[in-house]
């Protein structure tokens, strides 16, 4: 199996997350986007939305969407298992992971930043005011919702990791990357610090991928 990732990509982080914590083991492949190669011919042979992560299994299929690789990852590797046995459980979890990888995600990628850039000319001080913005109003959202539930535990739902923790642990690093005020999400931040004590996010976490040490 192939994993096409970038250190930084925060979709390419939860599948690592996703890998570790099954202990599956999946070559690394770098599509760097610092030399944009995610838009080259041999990389939109494999993805051809550019996008990363992809997953290329033994066979020739390739996988693509976190959370569909996530997901078939969950079905043919049941063990620990990433979403909750009850259908009312899973529907919540992957609210929570839909909150964040449609609903804050998609608007603060680097496609979209560099389109404020470049088409928009929007300077810089009002692009870090929208991605600001647009995690605010998710974090706020999801505070609510991990706060007020008897469903969260130490974790996002009762006291195993899955997917929404997946999703929520990348999110929490670009929001600290882009300087976001975090101090009012405790139980959110609660749940961020559980996650990073167990080896499967803490190694997945971007400075401890080979290509932060050669590339900004
Ligand atoms: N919904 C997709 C999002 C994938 C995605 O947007 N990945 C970003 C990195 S986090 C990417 O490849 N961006 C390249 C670009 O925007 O040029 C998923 O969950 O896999």
């Amino acid at each position: 199996m192939k994993h096409y990732g970038f250190f930084r990509s925060s979709a390419a982080f939860r599948l690592r997350i996703a890998l570790n914590l099954k202990g599956v083991a999946a070559e690394h492949v770098l599509v760097n986007f610092a030399k944009q190669e995610q838009f080259g011919d041999s990389y939109k042979s494999v993805n051809p939305q550019a996008r990363v992560p992809s997953l290329l299994l033994d066979d020739g299929t390739v996988l693509i969407q976190s959370l569909a690789i996530i997901e078939w990852l969950d079905e043919t590797h049941p063990n620990p298992p990433l979403l909750p046995k009850d259908a009312k459980g899973r529907a919540r979890v992957r609210g929570l992971a839909n909150l964040i990888a449609c609903d804050i995600h998609p608007l603060n990628n680097i496609s979209i930043l560099n389109y404020l850039r470049d088409k928009l000319q929007v300077p810089e001080p009002a692009r870090n005011e929208w991605y600001r913005h647009w995690i605010a109003q998710g974090f706020d959202a999801l505070e609510a919702l991990l706060a007020d539930s008897k469903d969260t535990g130490k974790f996002c739902q009762g006291d195993a990791p899955g997917i929404a923790d997946i999703c929520l642990v990348p999110q929490v690093f670009n929001a600290q990357r882009y300087e976001c005020p975090l101090g009012g999400y405790p139980t959110l931040m609660r749940v961020f610090d559980a996650c990073m004590k167990l080896p499967a996010f803490d190694t997945a976490q971007p400075m401890k991928q080979p290509e932060a040490a050669f590339i900004k």
